[in-house]
């Protein structure tokens, strides 16, 4: 790890991707591998997606997992690349001090920035049909506050999600609290949708006054590619869950491969090398340091 990159520049590299004209693209990652392959396919960011974090322990997106056990998981994917990460953080994990306490920690663990919804704790999943409970707009609204005014650094960003359309509500509310948190002082807003196309998303892009960029993750509307999405004024496309979806099947055909021929021969030349895992993980620098003469010789460095 380059130690010169340190705490807080992560945070205005996602600061700059949020405000810069062209748009920016996140990738879920679920672990730090996942991240680095995010990281060599061009991606501009990591979304610490609470679907994937929650998915990888066998467990659903209902608030199970605590802060401590996501800020373990979300660290050792962030200190994996130098790109920055937004973390999923859902609610906030409770009520106005569990954000402030929230805030603090993800913060000092130099996390780029933090994403809260406006959905009552315990939270479900946006694509969970039922429950979407949303939270009072000006208690969501003092929370973003309290966000805001918790970060020790003026770079830190914060997202505040709006989920009412996601809670089967019109375009109007979600305009109603888009403003209201952009008035909070939140650095960007998130609108989510689980229609089929981008129309909901069109209908609030058409009538936002750009007072804050606006991000969105496309996940049931995907022909709707990023740059026509920054056409009509969004500033960063999450791709928040592909990743999972893409190693749940590759690892579910390899199985059933590698049981239909009792033998794993056939999937030896589709899946990938073991020396590429190596590189990906940096086994020979990791192994220099060891071989290295007691102060001699250039230090080993890190690819991130
Ligand atoms: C996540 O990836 O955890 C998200 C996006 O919050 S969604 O799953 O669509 O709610
Ligand atoms: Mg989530």
């Amino acid at each position: 790890m380059d130690i010169s990159f340190g705490i807080g520049s992560k945070a205005a590299h996602l600061r700059d991707l949020l405000t810069r004209p062209r748009v920016a693209r996140l990738a879920g990652a679920r672990d730090a591998l996942t991240a680095r392959l995010v990281e060599r396919a061009g991606f501009d960011g990591i979304w610490a997606s609470s679907f994937e974090l929650s998915a990888t322990q066998a467990l659903p997106d209902l608030s199970l997992l605590g802060m401590s056990e996501l800020l373990t998981v979300s660290v050792s994917i962030d200190v994996a690349t130098e790109l920055p990460m937004l973390a999923d953080c859902d609610t906030g994990f409770g009520g106005r001090a569990n954000i402030a306490h929230m805030i603090r920690r993800y913060e000092a663990a130099g996390v780029a920035g933090v994403c809260i919804e406006d959905k009552v704790f315990p939270k479900r999943n946006s694509f969970v049909d039922e429950g979407q409970v949303l939270e009072d707009i000006d208690e969501f609204a003092a929370r973003i506050e309290l966000a805001k005014g918790s970060q020790q650094r003026a770079d830190f960003v914060v997202v505040a999600r709006v989920e009412a359309f996601v809670a089967g509500m019109g375009v109007d509310e979600v305009l109603r609290r888009a403003n209201a948190y952009a008035d909070a002082g939140a650095d960007a807003v998130l609108i989510h949708s689980k229609r089929n196309g981008p129309e909901e998303i069109r209908a609030f892009l058409s009538r936002w006054q750009r007072r804050r960029p606006v991000v969105v993750v496309p996940t049931t509307y995907p022909h709707w590619t990023a740059d026509q999405a920054a056409a009509e004024g969004v500033s960063m496309v999450i791709y928040a869950n592909q990743t999972l979806r893409a190693s749940v099947r590759a690892t579910q055909e390899v199985l059933a491969a590698i049981s239909a021929a009792d033998g794993s021969a056939p999937v030896e030349g589709e899946i990938t090398p073991i020396k590429e895992i190596f590189d990906l993980v940096d086994m020979t620098t990791w192994t220099a340091m060891d071989e290295q003469p007691a102060g001699g010789g250039p230090k080993p460095r890190l690819a991130s």
